[in-house]
C-alpha cells in the first residue's frame, strides 16, 4: 500500500470554481516520440467565488512534462509557482489573462487509455471523467465550461485524417510540409468532452435531415480493414436523431456529427461533443461476425451517446456526484428509444432482468452507494450500475409519477432552463415538480439513500363488502455509511385478475380503473380497492414500477396463473421468474444437504402451454422459458454455494428438457427457416426462440438434438446462429465443444471480435483443466493484454465459471488476484472493474468467503491505484 492513503472528497465540500475559462486554444503537435501540447487559457476571477485573492490552482499529473508557463505572453520564473504530483500552482495572477502553457507528453507510453493515447496506428483520446489533467494543466471539473478551437499539426502521410470537437475551420501547411487543421466548437464544454482522433482511417458519409431542414453530415471513421461493418450503426444513429427530435423534441446543434471506432477503449463509448469515439466491439457490425444481442446493444449505445448531446452535454453536471444527472436520464432515454424500437415488453424484461442481478447486488455489497453519491476517492469507480441503471429507475419513476405529457413538460423546461449551464440533480427534479405542479420532496430521497428497498405485501378479501385490502410495508436494510434509512415514496402499478384469468376493474381513490398507480410513501400503507366482484390475485408491481424487491405469499396456482393471463407482459414473465426460483431453491438445499433430488417441476405445464401456443410473441416464449442465471439465483442466496446453484439449475434445466423433448424439437424446426439475416425485431425473436429450444432439447439427450446443433454450428450463415450453437455446446458440456471452439477459431482468427468471444467461452468453460486453460489463453498469440476488450474476455469468462473461479483450492481467486495487481500499474481502470467478482465474498460459504478474503489483503498489501485502493479497502470494510 502507499504511504499516505488516498483520501475521499465529499459532496458536502463543494465550492464553485475560483476561475473560469472563456477561451481555451490548444494546439497538438503529434508526433510518434512525443506531443507537444500548447494550451492557451482565456480566464479571469470568477465573480462567485467567495475567496478573490485565491492563487491559479491547475489540475495535472506527474505524467506531463512542463516546457514553459507565461501569463499574458510573459514566461514566469519557477519561484512563479509550484508544480505537485496533482496540480501546477501559480501563486500571483491578475483577474483576468491569457495562460499560456506547454507541456510534453508520450502517448505512446500511455497504457492507462486516459488523456491521449495510442490505438493501433492512432491517436485518440479519453478525457472523461479526468482524462483532460494529463493532455495539459487545466481547471479539469465540469462546471467550468469554455469554448474550444483545437489545431493539429502532423504529417498527413501518416495521419491523413486528423479530428478533434465542433467544424473544420482552418487546413494549411507547416513550413517543414507538416499539414495543420484546425477544429472550432462553437458550444462551451467542460473539458471531459474534448477529444481528438488522428490516423490514417477509412470513412462513411451520410446525411440527416433534421425536423428543421437543415442538413447534417454525417461521418464513421474505422480502421481501413473495418469500413465495411459500419452501416448498422450509421441506420441506428439516423433512427437516433429522429426518436430524439418526435420524442423530445431536440434537434441537432452541429453542422457535423463523427464516430470513430477504437480498438482499445476502457469503457463503451463516449460522447464528445461531435466527435464521439466508440469501442469498436460497440459499434462493428455484419451478419456473419454479429450476434442479434450485438445489434441491439450497438444500436443501443449509439443511440446512448447521440442522447447525451442534450441530456449531458449542452445541459451538463455541476460536479461528478451529479453524474446520474445525464447518465442515469440517458439510460432512460436509450430504454425507451430501444423500446419503441423493437417490443417494449422485451426490453423492460431485460432491463429489470439486468438491473436485478447485477444492481440488487451492487446495491447489496460493499460499495452500495447512492444514486448521488455523498464521497469518492477515484471517481472513475462511480460508474456504476446503481449510477446508470438504477438512476434510470429514478427518471422511470418520475415519468410513472407524473404521466408521459407532464414529464413531457418537465423534460422541455430543463433542457430550456439549463442550456449551456452545469447543474444538479435537484435542478431535474425541480424542472419536473415546476412542469407537473407535483411534489417530489420524499420522492428526492431515492437520489441519497442507498440499497435496494424490500416490500412485504399481504391482502384480505371481503366477500360481503367487495373490498380488497392490501398491506405494504417497506424496508431497507443498512448500507455502509448509512444505517439508518427513511420510507421512500415508491410507485406500484397494480391490476387484480379474477381466479378464471380476467382483468377486474376496481375503485381506488375515486377512480373506477383495470390498473392503478399507488403512492407507498409511508413505512406501512393500507390500501382498499372498492367494489371488485370477486377475490382477485393482484399482479403486484407491474412493467416494475420501481427498483424493489417485492415478497407476497402468491400459491404455487396463482403464479400459474399470473404467468398465463397477466394483461402486463412483465408481469407474466416475472410470475415465471418466481415459480422458478421457488423450484430452485428448494433444490439447492436438497443439493446442500445431500438429498435426492426432486426429479417433476410445476413449471413444466406452463411451459408446455407456451410452447404449443403460437399466438404468443416468441421473444416472451424465449424469456420465460429462460431460468433464472446463476447470478441471479446467488443474489437471493443467503450464503451462496457456487456449486450447489450450478447444480441443481442444471437439474431442473434437465427435468424440463426430458418433460418436454417433443415440444422443444418441434418448436426448434418450426422456427429454423432460411430468410436473409436481418437484425429486425420478429427475426430475432424467432431465432431466440428457436435457439432456446434447441438448448433445452440438447439437455435431453436425444441425439436428434446433437445432430442439429452441429447442423446449425456449421452451416449457420449469421453468428448469432453459430455462436448459440457453440454456446450451447460449451454450456452443456458436450465431447465435441473442445474441438467446436478449435474450429471455430480457425474459422474467425482474422476478426478480433469474434475472436473475443471465442476467448470468453473458452475461459467460462466449466473444464477440469480449467486454470491451466485460462493461463495458455493468456498468452495465446490473439490475446493481448493491452486490450481491454481482450482483458475482458478471459478474466470475465473466467470469473463466471463454477469449477475454474470458485474451485475450492482458491487457485481462481489468486489467478485473478495476480492479474489485478498486474493490471493495477498499467491501467487502473480495468484492474479495478477486474476486482467484482472478488468483492462479495462475505456472502459465499465460509470456506470461499476465506480465500477470497486472504486474496483482497494480499492485494491491499500492493502499492495501489487510487482506483483499486479504493474498492479493495471499502470490499475489505463493508
Ligand atoms: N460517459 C461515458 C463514460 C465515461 C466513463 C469514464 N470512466 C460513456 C457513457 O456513459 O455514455
Ligand atoms: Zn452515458
Amino acid at each position: 500500500m502507499k504511504e499516505s492513503s488516498p483520501s475521499a472528497i465529499y459532496l458536502k465540500d463543494y465550492q464553485v470554481p475560483n476561475f473560469l475559462i472563456d477561451k481555451t486554444e490548444l494546439t497538438f503537435e503529434l508526433d510518434e516520440a512525443s506531443v507537444v501540447v500548447t494550451a492557451r487559457l482565456h480566464m479571469r476571477r470568477n465573480s462567485a467565488s467567495n475567496d478573490q485573492s485565491a492563487s491559479l490552482a491547475l489540475d495535472g499529473g506527474e505524467d506531463m512534462k512542463l516546457i514553459g508557463v507565461a501569463i499574458d505572453n510573459n514566461p514566469l520564473a519557477s519561484k512563479d509557482y509550484q508544480l505537485t504530483s496533482q496540480q501546477l500552482e501559480i501563486f500571483t495572477v491578475p483577474d483576468e489573462f491569457v495562460l499560456t502553457c506547454e507541456t510534453l507528453i508520450e502517448p505512446q507510453n500511455n497504457t492507462r487509455l486516459e488523456g491521449l493515447y495510442r490505438s493501433s496506428s492512432m491517436f485518440c483520446t479519453q478525457c472523461e471523467a479526468e482524462g483532460f489533467r494529463h493532455i495539459t494543466y487545466y481547471l479539469d471539473r465540469p462546471d467550468v465550461m469554455s469554448v474550444f478551437t483545437t489545431t493539429i499539426i502532423a504529417d498527413e502521410n501518416k495521419y491523413p485524417v486528423m479530428l478533434s470537437n465542433g467544424n473544420e475551420v482552418e487546413r494549411g501547411m507547416t513550413e517543414d510540409g507538416r499539414t495543420v487543421v484546425t477544429w472550432h466548437d462553437p458550444f462551451k464544454k467542460p473539458a471531459y468532452l474534448f477529444a481528438l482522433v488522428a490516423g490514417d482511417l477509412a470513412v462513411q458519409d451520410d446525411v440527416f435531415k433534421t425536423k428543421s431542414g437543415r442538413a447534417v453530415t454525417l461521418r464513421i471513421f474505422t480502421e481501413q480493414h473495418n469500413i465495411d461493418k459500419v452501416d448498422y450503426a450509421m441506420g441506428a444513429l439516423k433512427r437516433s436523431m429522429k426518436w430524439d427530435e418526435e420524442a423530445y423534441g431536440r434537434e441537432y446543434d452541429l453542422d457535423i456529427f463523427m464516430v470513430v471506432a477504437v480498438d482499445d477503449f476502457n469503457m463503451g463509448a463516449m460522447e464528445n461533443k461531435g466527435l464521439n469515439i466508440f469501442n469498436s466491439s460497440c459499434l462493428l457490425a455484419s451478419p456473419e461476425t454479429t450476434t442479434d444481442d450485438a445489434y441491439l446493444r450497438i444500436e443501443a449505445i449509439v443511440a446512448h451517446e447521440y442522447f447525451h448531446n442534450w441530456s449531458g452535454n449542452r445541459v451538463t453536471c455541476r460536479d461528478w456526484f451529479q453524474l446520474s444527472l445525464k447518465e442515469g436520464f440517458t439510460v432512460f432515454r436509450d430504454q425507451t428509444f430501444s423500446s419503441d424500437m423493437h417490443s417494449e415488453t422485451v426490453k423492460r424484461v431485460e432491463d429489470v432482468s439486468f438491473l436485478r442481478t447485477a444492481q440488487f447486488a451492487e446495491d447489496a455489497g460493499p460499495m452500495a452507494h447512492p444514486v448521488r453519491p455523498a464521497s469518492f476517492i477515484e471517481i472513475s469507480n462511480f460508474y456504476t450500475l446503481t449510477v446508470y441503471e438504477k438512476g434510470a429507475e429514478i427518471v422511470r419513476m418520475i415519468h410513472t409519477l407524473l404521466g408521459e405529457k407532464c414529464f413531457r413538460k418537465g423534460a422541455d423546461l430543463y433542457f430550456e432552463r439549463h442550456d449551456g449551464q452545469a447543474v444538479t440533480c435537484d435542478d431535474f427534479v425541480t424542472a419536473m415538480e415546476d412542469a407537473s405542479g407535483i411534489d417530489l420532496s420524499q420522492f428526492k430521497r431515492w437520489y441519497s439513500q442507498a440499497g435496494t428497498p424490500e416490500l412485504v405485501l399481504s391482502s384480505e378479501y371481503s366477500e360481503s363488502s367487495k373490498t380488497f385490502t392490501l398491506t405494504v410495508q417497506q424496508t431497507t436494510q443498512p448500507t455502509p455509511g448509512q444505517d439508518t434509512k427513511l420510507p421512500l415514496h415508491i410507485p406500484i402499478k397494480l391490476g387484480l385478475i379474477s381466479h378464471d384469468g380476467k382483468e377486474l376493474k376496481s375503485t381506488y381513490d375515486d377512480c373506477r380503473e383495470r390498473e392503478h398507480v399507488l403512492h407507498l410513501k409511508g413505512e406501512k400503507t393500507v390500501f382498499e380497492f372498492f367494489n371488485v366482484e370477486s377475490k382477485p390475485v393482484p399482479s403486484i408491481l407491474r412493467g416494475f414500477s420501481a427498483p424493489v424487491k417485492v415478497e407476497y405469499g402468491y400459491s404455487t396456482e396463482e403464479l400459474l396463473l399470473l404467468m398465463s393471463c397477466d394483461s402486463d407482459g412483465f408481469n407474466r414473465w416475472d410470475a415465471g421468474q418466481q415459480l422458478a426460483v421457488r423450484e430452485l431453491k428448494a433444490l439447492i438445499d436438497q443439493v446442500k444437504n445431500s438429498e435426492t433430488l426432486i426429479e417433476s417441476s410445476d413449471l413444466v405445464s406452463g411451459y408446455k402451454a407456451l410452447l404449443l401456443n403460437e399466438e404468443l410473441d416468441p421473444a416472451m416464449v424465449a424469456l420465460i422459458l429462460t431460468l433464472p442465471s446463476q447470478a441471479y439465483l446467488s443474489e437471493l442466496e443467503a450464503e451462496i454455494d457456487p456449486q450447489a446453484i450450478y447444480t441443481a439449475r442444471d437439474h431442473l434445466t434437465k427435468v424440463i428438457a426430458k418433460a418436454l423433448q417433443n415440444e422443444f424439437s418441434s418448436v426448434y424446426s418450426q422456427n429454423t427457416e432460411e430468410t436473409v439475416y436481418e437484425p429486425n425485431a420478429a427475426q430475432i425473436a424467432k431465432r431466440a426462440l428457436k435457439n432456446t429450444a434447441l438448448r433445452y432439447w440438447v439437455e435431453s439427450g436425444d441425439v436428434k438434438a446433437l445432430e442439429a446443433l452441429t447442423e446449425q454450428f456449421a452451416n449457420s450463415d449469421n453468428m448469432t446462429d453459430q455462436y448459440a450453437a457453440l454456446a450451447i455446446a460449451v454450456e452443456a458440456n458436450i465431447d465435441k465443444a473442445d474441438s467446436m471452439l478449435a474450429t471455430f477459431y480457425d474459422q474467425w482468427l482474422h476478426e478480433s471480435l469474434v475472436v473475443n468471444k471465442w476467448l470468453t467461452l473458452s475461459a467460462c468453460k466449466e473444464d477440469r483443466k480449467g486454470l491451466e486453460k485460462v493461463n495458455e489463453l493468456m498468452s495465446h498469440p490473439a490475446f493481448d493484454i493491452k486490450n481491454p476488450n481482450k482483458v475482458r474476455a478471459v478474466l470475465g469468462g473466467m470469473s463466471r465459471s463454477v469449477q475454474v473461479f470458485h474451485n475450492e483450492d482458491g487457485s481462481g481467486y489468486r489467478y485473478l488476484a495476480d492479474q489485478i495487481i498486474y493490471l493495477n500499474k498499467r491501467n487502473p481502470q480495468l484492474a479495478s472493474r477486474m476486482c467484482t467478482p472478488l468483492t462479495r465474498w462475505k456472502k459465499y460459504k465460509s470456506i470461499l468467503s476465506g480465500l477470497m478474503k486472504s486474496e483482497l489483503i494480499r492485494i491491499q498489501k500492493e502499492e495501489l491505484s487510487k482506483d483499486v485502493y479504493e474498492v479493495i479497502t471499502k470490499s475489505l470494510e463493508g
